[in-house]
């Protein structure tokens, strides 16, 4: 499976490592604080974005807006500003995918003039412009599921049968991109681990992960450091580390084929010794 994302293309016949770069100045746990004198250090983005490339990431995620449950909506020309220099600095001096983390259909279109190779949308495209937006740029998407909004997500997530609801809002997401004129072909699925989901619900998706790839789509996971996993450790974000490669190797044994994380060396060496034992 070869994903085409603009002018780079993704082998997924073996799993992948997304690498987390959250530039946002509120931003938890990705290790990096890019900042210098409130301003945001392009320099500090891109020694960030070479040390994962080193370690192994094929794909780096931009965000420029905060998803963090309560965190303040970030204005258009603000996520311009914070999305476009780093993706056209490290599309230049990196051999690897830039995803654009946004719903934003001007970010979008923006970030892909920038040299972005992957549309990450946590609302699965479903702002109002978003669907054309992404279709007109011609590359992949990433189509999340989230139940509520981020500011209110975690209060009192309720399903009638999570993996029914889940599987049935990615397949309506698939056919309004279908219509829209983006193919499945450049489509990739996301549970949306901890977007308005209880522990429960979160073990019980990671449970049927097969059911998402027998779709025939690629199938992106991403519970690096999350509450989840704290949830069942009882562990700090900084601490989270073998509970989030633990999950690495579950997923990738259960055919996930990009894993977004914050460790991206520790969770290539998992993936390696997987490919290794699984010749
Ligand atoms: C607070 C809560 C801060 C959640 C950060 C997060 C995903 C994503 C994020 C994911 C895709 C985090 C998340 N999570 N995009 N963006 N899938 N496609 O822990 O699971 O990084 S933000």
């Amino acid at each position: 499976m070869v994903l085409t994302c603009g002018h780079r293309a993704l082998d997924l016949s073996s799993p992948i490592v997304m690498g987390i770069l959250n530039t946002t100045p509120d931003s938890f746990s990705d290790g990096g604080n890019y900042y210098q004198n409130n301003r945001l250090s392009l320099d500090k983005v891109l020694a960030r974005a070479e040390t994962m490339v080193k370690d192994g990431a094929r794909i780096l995620d931009v965000g420029g807006e905060s998803t963090r449950p309560g965190a303040s909506l970030v204005g258009l020309a603000e996520e311009v500003d914070r999305v476009v220099p780093v993706v056209e600095a490290i599309n230049a001096a990196l051999d690897v995918v830039v995803s654009v983390d946004t719903s934003t259909p001007e970010v979008m279109v923006a970030a892909a003039e920038a040299g972005a190779g992957l549309i990450n949308d946590v609302r699965a495209l479903q702002k109002p412009g978003a669907l054309l937006a992404a279709a007109s740029t011609n590359l992949p998407v990433c189509l999340m599921h989230m139940q509520g909004a981020p500011s209110s997500m975690q209060a009192a997530p309720s399903y009638a049968g999570v993996l029914n609801e889940v599987s049935e809002f990615l397949q309506r997401r698939v056919k309004a991109c279908n219509e829209a004129g983006i193919s499945s072909d450049r489509i990739i699925l996301d549970p949306g681990f901890g977007f308005g989901k209880t522990l429960e619900h979160n073990l019980e998706l990671f449970r049927h992960l097969n059911t998402f790839v027998s779709t025939g789509m690629p199938l992106l996971v991403g519970v690096s450091r999350k509450s989840m996993i704290g949830n069942v450790l009882g562990r700090d974000v900084d601490q989270r580390m073998a509970g989030s490669l633990a999950l690495a190797l579950l997923s990738v044994q259960a055919g996930a084929h990009i894993l977004r994380v914050h460790d991206v060396a520790e969770t290539s060496d998992v993936i390696r010794m997987y490919s290794a034992v699984k010749g």
